[in-house]
Formats: C-alpha cells, sequence, structure tokens
C-alpha cells in the first residue's frame, strides 16, 4: 500500500500542479473536452460526493443552484464536498466534471490503508463537535487538533446535548473542555434539541464555511438542521437513532454534503468517524499540533531533547509550573508513539 508522507504544504503543492495541469489539458484539446452532445463550460460546486457521481450545483447565473449528477474526467484527482469545479452539462441533468479550481485547503482524513481521502475543500473553519453521549476522548479530539493546526485551518469545540448533562457523571467531560478552554479553543455549548445556544452558534459561524467533525451520534445532523432552522421545502441531513447498532460502527451520514445558510455561509456534514490516525504527519508537525507546546519549542538544554529525563527540559520545566497540563503532554507522547517511523 502506497503510504504517503505530505505535509500540507505539499499537498496543496501538488493540488496546484494538477489543477494546472488539467487547465492546460482543457485548452489543447477543445475537440476531446468539449465534446459531441455537451453544453458550454460552466462553473459549480460540488455538494456531494458518492461512489462514483457528484452531485454538482450550478454557481453559474441563469442556471445558479441548480442540482445536476455528474461524473467526473478521470484524469482529475480525487474530488471533495466543498470543491469548485469546472463542468459540462450532458444532458437531462447530467453532466462531466473537467476541471478543478484552485483548493484554499482541504481537510482529508488517513483510511485503514493509510491513505489520505479528501472530505472537505474550501472550510475555514472545523467543528469538532461532542457530546455527553457518545462519551467523549480528549485523544480524538487532540488528533483533530492536530489534523486542523497542520491545515492551517480554524477549530471550535461544540459540545451538543446541554440537555443531557448531569453533573456528577459529566464531571470528567467538564474539565476536559476547560483543560481546552485555557488553550484558547473556543468551546460553545449548544443543543439541537431545546435550542440553547443555536443562535449564538450561528452567529459565531455566519461568514464561514464549517464542516462538523466527530463521532457518530454526537449530532452533526441535528445540529445542522437546527443551524438551518426549518425552512419550507428545504430538505434536511438525516438524524440517526442512538442504538445498539452504533456500537457496530453504523454511521447514518454516510457522505460529506454541504448545506448553505440562509444569509451567508456554508456548513459540511460529515460521517461521524471513531478513530482515525496520523500516521502519515512527521514529529515536527505533531509538536506544533499542540498549540501551547510552542513556546518551549527549542529551548530544551539539548537539541535532541525527548522530552523524557533529559536537564533542562523545557516542556518538563513549563508542566512543572502548570503551564501546559500532564493529559495534553501525554496525548503528545501517545500519538508521536504512532506515527510511522
Ligand atoms: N438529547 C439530545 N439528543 C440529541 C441532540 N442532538 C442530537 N440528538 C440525538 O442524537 C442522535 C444522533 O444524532 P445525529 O444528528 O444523527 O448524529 P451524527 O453526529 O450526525 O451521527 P452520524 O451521522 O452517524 O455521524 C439522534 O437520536 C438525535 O436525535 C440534543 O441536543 N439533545
Ligand atoms: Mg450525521
Ligand atoms: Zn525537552
Amino acid at each position: 500500500m502506497g503510504k504517503r508522507k505530505l505535509t500540507q504544504q505539499q499537498r496543496t503543492r501538488i493540488d496546484r500542479r494538477q489543477a494546472s495541469r488539467v487547465r492546460e489539458a482543457a485548452a489543447s484539446s477543445p475537440a476531446d473536452i468539449a465534446g459531441e452532445g455537451l453544453g458550454p463550460e460552466r462553473s459549480g460546486l460540488v455538494i456531494c460526493h458518492y461512489g462514483q457521481q457528484l452531485e454538482i450545483e450550478s454557481t453559474e447565473q441563469g442556471s445558479e443552484g441548480q442540482v445536476f449528477r455528474c461524473y467526473q474526467r478521470t484524469n482529475l484527482p480525487p474530488l471533495a464536498t466543498g470543491d469548485r469545479v469546472v463542468w459540462q452539462a450532458d444532458s437531462d441533468n447530467t453532466g462531466v466534471i473537467i476541471a478543478l479550481q484552485e483548493r484554499s485547503s482541504l481537510m482529508a482524513r488517513p483510511n485503514q490503508q493509510a491513505n489520505l481521502r479528501p472530505v472537505a475543500a474550501n472550510v475555514t473553519v472545523v467543528a469538532i463537535t461532542l457530546a455527553p453521549l457518545p462519551q467523549a476522548f480528549a485523544n480524538l479530539i487532540d488528533r483533530y487538533l492536530v489534523m486542523i493546526r497542520s491545515l492551517g485551518l480554524r477549530a471550535i469545540l461544540i459540545l451538543n446535548k446541554t440537555d443531557l448533562l448531569d453533573p456528577v457523571r459529566d464531571a470528567a467531560l467538564e474539565a476536559m473542555l476547560a483543560n481546552y478552554s485555557r488553550i484558547h479553543y473556543p468551546i460553545l455549548r449548544v443543543s439541537s434539541h431545546t435550542g440553547e445556544g443555536i443562535d449564538a452558534l450561528r452567529e459565531t459561524l455566519r461568514p464561514e464555511t464549517v464542516v462538523f467533525v466527530g463521532q457518530s451520534g454526537v449530532g452533526k445532523s441535528s445540529l445542522i438542521n437546527a443551524l438551518r432552522g426549518g425552512e419550507e421545502g428545504q430538505s434536511s441531513a438525516d438524524v440517526g437513532e442512538l442504538s445498539t447498532a452504533r456500537d457496530k460502527g453504523t454511521h447514518t451520514t454516510t457522505a460529506a454534503r454541504l448545506y448553505h445558510m440562509p444569509n451567508s455561509g456554508d456548513l459540511i456534514d460529515s460521517p461521524g468517524i471513531r478513530e482515525f490516525g496520523l500516521w502519515h504527519m512527521d514529529a515536527n508537525t505533531l509538536f506544533d499540533g499542540f498549540v501551547e507546546f510552542a513556546p518551549y519549542k527549542g529551548m530544551c538544554r539539548f537539541r535532541d531533547c525527548k522530552h523524557q529525563q533529559e536537564p533542562g527540559c523545557a516542556l518538563k520545566e513549563a508542566l512543572a509550573k502548570g503551564e501546559i497540563s500532564e493529559e495534553r503532554l501525554a496525548s503528545y507522547f501517545f500519538l508521536l508513539s504512532t506515527l510511522e517511523s
């Protein structure tokens, strides 16, 4: 299996090269691209990508907002929800995507084979969604935070299902959230059922393109529905039951899908995941993913300090002074041990 170890910069470069190659191909072989029966080139937005097909929303004046089913030319890289593309209509509201426009960001996640699979493109904020149930794990949150940081995106934490909070049972959850609050991650507390905090969350997300990530069952799809409000004629995201089926790894949302907000901004729903690895990452990028470690980078007495028992270790000193937390340092060491050497 071709395991990749790419930095975001490299990935962006590859994407860019690919995009320009595609543009060149389009320019050099108009006969092929504008094949028989195909309409003029149009701009579009990928709403959803499932199996071989993609749903493309026209962003062209005249047909703006209309949705078409498209296939993509095989010379294109894998496309993701949120990608801006050039496509041509075929017949019967179907079409073919011929080019990918440059991406400002690409959220990808490693699959079982440690290959990166694109999930959402052109997002500005990643909303890590948590709930009292299913139980939240700091280590999964840390993986997301590292990945988000490595992609140069902004992270926010959303605690959903506040209606289920129990002061005794959820003391550990509150302590965990306080830990993230201390290192300046915004935390919004909401309930998609009671509506608590939904207006404030909508206000925070308004100008952004946001992808919702997090474990299956935390209520990502429910939140998106609550944020959009139940407008007449509007399609809503599928919401699942918290059932025993979930323990076997069934997910209600199976493909990332983009929803427009009534005024401005886009929300992307994504399938829940139980865990994902960071195997593809290098140790330096991992370290940078722990934002509060930044002031101590390169400050240890020994340049190759492993932050274990070495004298003059800046990280250990920060820990002793309470400037970084035990949990986060342990999480860092754990993730470090999972990287490909
Ligand atoms: N009590 C309570 N239940 C909620 C809330 N939000 C969602 N739920 C319930 O949680 C369950 C899962 O909701 P979904 O929106 O399908 O969760 P999801 O994160 O989209 O799950 P996947 O699509 O599998 O990743 C459903 O039974 C919802 O009704 C909430 O604020 N309070
Ligand atoms: Mg869902
Ligand atoms: Zn050190």
